[in-house]
């Protein structure tokens, strides 16, 4: 049995991620907005199926997947590039790869307790946000 991400989970901290911004050629000006955002997730599991939603008072971010299956992702809204993206399991832990325009791209879940870690990797830059669970 895989572990279960389905909840409401709302960040509680966010670190570096205007480094990771940065990374992906996000303009000043969405950066400054983005960096104000307090973005909360709300993920539905059924097994290896995932829909993690990403929702912010600016814009909301939405992925669908199902974990060993490689599909096309367009990162519409935040970078808008297209990649080919891979999540397989490590354990407990959700592990992304997202391949394309971009080297060493991709992010990490995973959970402890009612907490929920996402580590967002863009080249040599990682972000750590951190989710409390809420419902
Ligand atoms: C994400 O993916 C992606 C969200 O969590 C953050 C990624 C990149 C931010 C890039 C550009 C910012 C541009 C506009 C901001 C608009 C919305 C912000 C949404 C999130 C702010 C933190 C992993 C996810 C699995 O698919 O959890």
């Amino acid at each position: 049995m895989p572990a279960n991400y389905s909840g409401t989970w709302d960040i509680v901290e966010n670190e570096n991620f205007e480094a990771y911004m940065v990374a992906l050629g996000i303009d000043f000006a969405t950066r400054k907005i983005a960096g104000m955002l307090k973005p909360q997730k709300v993920i539905e599991q059924d097994g290896d199926s995932f829909d993690i939603k990403t929702l912010t008072s600016f814009r909301n971010y939405s992925c669908t997947f199902k974990v060993g299956e490689e599909f096309e992702e367009v990162t519409k809204g935040l970078d808008n590039r297209k990649c080919k993206t891979l999540v397989n399991w490590d354990g407990d832990k959700l592990v992304c790869v997202q391949k394309g325009e971009i080297k060493d791209r991709g992010w990490t879940h995973w959970i402890e307790g009612d907490v929920l870690y996402l580590e967002l990797r863009c080249g040599d830059k990682t972000c750590k946000q951190t989710y409390k669970k809420t419902a």
